[in-house]
């Protein structure tokens, strides 16, 4: 490996899902390209990698359907290869998706069964996710929707969905656990279309929630691309309701299926804009975020085991890449300068003065009566020249 690129360690604080280098690479028309991963393996693998934590759905950890003894057999495999390594389980979700029985959904199916089937499947995982220490829960509601518009009374799966997550909330405040809930929204696939498809559906519906406090986002780089939507406004305003409780880092390239790529292989210009709001776009240009570096992608189906490894890698260098180019884009003069220049700063300072209100607003004749708007309107922004010196910086021209 080149000597530029940076190695990750536990400070980082990157974090990988068991399905992601575990994928097999079974593909709805194709059968798998890999054999299956052990949990242990990759707990090792990953530690040696540079990673900190290592997350799971219960499904991923023990089969749907083991025995209770099996399932305290691979519990007890899994803990001590955390133990040898020092990896972490920061999150945890469940699968309410795989088996057939989820088909119509979970929390939304219209099967009443199904729905109490789903709540119990989730308590179970809880109590796991507690017990190996995670602090975030991700729901991603997969199966939450329908592909025909007569199938689904939305309302009231809206009722349902929001009623699951009030009487999960409630297990957890009651059993103690320090876990808060991560919803994570995607607009289609497996469903035709998908309940809370975006970030912005998911912060109106998690308004409605009894613990609406414990609630927030996990967002999904490839998620909100599918929908066309741009990932860094995204996660701003995720940050700006104080929502952005975990990440899932990936690459996407468009509005298609969801291709789960390498972080960075994707829109690799937002990635850039990503990386610098995550790390450098708090106060005083502190980390804005400071939950863990998750990736949820899929290893490539042409790869082999080497390749699934080199790809895990390879997500932890990029985001490293990236927060170096950020770094010295940040520090650079002439885009401080170009910043002043476009004015990015002033955004910042309220339209009303203190104290002002719309009466002093509309006594001041230097705001619109002698405002030369003519003239404001033929001032250029110059922000094709901040662009080019974040591309410039990107690339390594800089
Ligand atoms: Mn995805």
């Amino acid at each position: 490996m080149n000597n530029s690129v940076p190695t990750p360690t536990k400070a980082d604080r990157f974090s990988f899902g068991l399905w992601t280098v575990g994928w097999p690479a079974r593909d709805p028309f194709g059968d798998a390209t890999r054999p299956p991963l052990d949990a242990v393996e990759a707990v090792h693998r990953l530690a040696e990698l540079g990673a900190y934590g290592i997350t799971f759905h219960d499904d991923d950890l023990v089969p749907f359907g083991s025995t209770e003894q099996a399932r305290e057999e691979r519990i007890a495999r899994f803990r001590k290869a955390l133990d040898e390594t020092g990896l972490v389980v920061p999150m945890a979700t469940t699968n309410l998706f795989n088996h057939p029985v989820f088909k119509d959904g979970a929390f939304t199916a219209n099967d009443r069964d199904v729905r109490r089937y789903a709540l119990r499947k989730v308590m179970r995982n809880l109590d796991l996710a507690a017990e190996l220490g995670a602090r975030t829960y991700v729901f991603w509601g997969g199966r939450e929707g329908s592909e025909s518009d007569a199938a689904k009374d939305v309302r009231a799966a809206l009722d349902r969905y929001r009623e699951a997550i009030d009487t999960l909330a409630q297990y957890v405040v009651d059993r103690g656990y320090q876990l808060r809930f991560a919803l994570e929204p995607k607009p289609n696939e497996p469903r035709g279309d998908i309940l809370l498809p975006t970030i912005g559906h998911a912060l109106a519906f998690i308004s409605t929630l009894q613990h609406a406090d414990m609630v927030g986002l996990n967002p999904e780089v490839g998620h909100e691309q599918m929908a066309g939507l741009n990932f860094v406004h995204g996660i701003a305003q995720a940050l700006w309701h104080g929502k952005l409780f975990h990440i899932d880092l990936n690459g996407q390239r468009s509005i298609k299926y969801d291709q789960d790529l390498v972080f960075g292989h994707g829109d690799l210009l937002n990635a850039f804009f990503l990386v610098d709001l995550l790390e450098f776009g708090g106060p005083g240009g502190a980390a804005a975020y400071d939950g863990p570096r998750h990736f949820d992608y899929k290893p490539l189906r042409t790869e082999d085991i080497t390749g699934v490894w080199a790809s895990a890698a390879a997500n932890m260098s990029t985001y490293l890449l990236l927060k170096e180019r950020a770094a010295k884009f940040r520090a650079d003069p002439e885009v401080q300068e170009a910043l002043q220049a476009s004015k990015v700063g002033e955004l910042s300072v309220p339209t009303l003065s203190d104290g002002e209100s719309y009466a002093e607003l509309l006594a001041d004749r230097s705001a619109f009566e002698e405002f030369d708007a003519d003239a404001a309107g033929e001032r250029g922004y110059g922000f094709v020249r901040l662009n080019q010196l974040a591309v410039e910086h990107l690339l390594g021209a800089r």
